[in-house]
């Protein structure tokens, strides 16, 4: 199996930014298809045209390791009060402090990432190392048949179905990771004012108007429990094949 993933992205006044991703486990006989359906996304983005794309190919040397779906509900909030009162009743309720929940609303407020925070479940610490980059979810895929059931469920709750696919992929990922606790997710597109909690417990739960439309913010916190050893949860999550069935 190989792992391919794209990266597109737009330089301005000396400034990258990231304007889309994407990524699956694929046989070799499919790379070919596959590398012509990423470049075409690259460059069908809302966002606007990439002056860099890449694509990478890379084979999978270990096992893949499944995890199942979480389930999926969708709350119907309306405004993002009412969004944290919901987030915050769910998430204290697998062990979440409200230090914690405050302190993940923070970063992702005030330090715009492409990866995840990672936050202690209970002192609210900021734990992983390069606070710039955060935490990247990736070598994920979700197995066809699962897609297209959830695609045809997805449909008539979101304008924008592929995105909640890829959310619950990494989401399903990061929940069947053992110090994981639970998952606060809040799009950076401006227009995507759905977000979503995750967990084990819970499995995952969209939650409308998190935010304001318009507003530039976004981001993913992880709630971790500690002791842990950091090193081998970014491992998991970064670097270790799941396939999501
Ligand atoms: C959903 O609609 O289920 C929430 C998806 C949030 C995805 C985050 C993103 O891709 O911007």
């Amino acid at each position: 199996m190989w792992s391919v993933r794209m990266r597109a992205s737009k330089k301005e006044n000396n400034i990258e930014t990231h304007i889309s991703g994407a990524e699956g486990i694929y046989d070799y006989s499919q790379i070919d298809r596959i590398i012509k359906q990423l470049f075409k996304r690259a460059f069908g983005h809302p966002k606007g045209k990439p002056d860099k794309v890449v694509i990478t190919v890379e084979k999978i040397k270990e096992e893949l390791h499944i995890v199942p779906t979480l389930p999926i509900k969708t709350f119907f909030t309306n405004s993002p009060e009412e969004a944290f009162s919901l987030i915050k009743e769910k998430l204290n309720s697998v062990g979440v402090s409200d230090i914690a929940l405050l302190s993940a609303f923070e970063v992702i407020r005030k330090c715009p990432m492409r990866g995840a925070t990672l936050i202690d479940v209970v002192t609210g610490d900021r734990l992983e190392k390069d606070k710039t980059r955060g935490v990247r979810v990736s070598r994920i895929h979700m197995e066809k048949g699962k897609r297209m059931k959830l695609l045809k469920h997805i449909k008539s709750l979101s304008s924008q179905p592929q995105r909640v696919i890829e959310a619950i992929t990494i989401a399903s990922k990061v929940a069947s990771c053992p110090e994981i606790i639970a998952e606060l997710c809040i799009s950076d597109n401006p227009d995507y004012t759905t977000g979503y909690i995750a967990s084990k417990n819970f499995g995952y739960l969209r939650i409308t108007n998190i935010k304001n439309k318009e507003e530039d913010i976004g981001g993913r916190a992880f709630f971790i429990k500690t002791p842990c050893n950091i090193e081998n949860l970014i491992y998991y999550i970064e670097k270790k094949p799941v396939l999501v069935i």
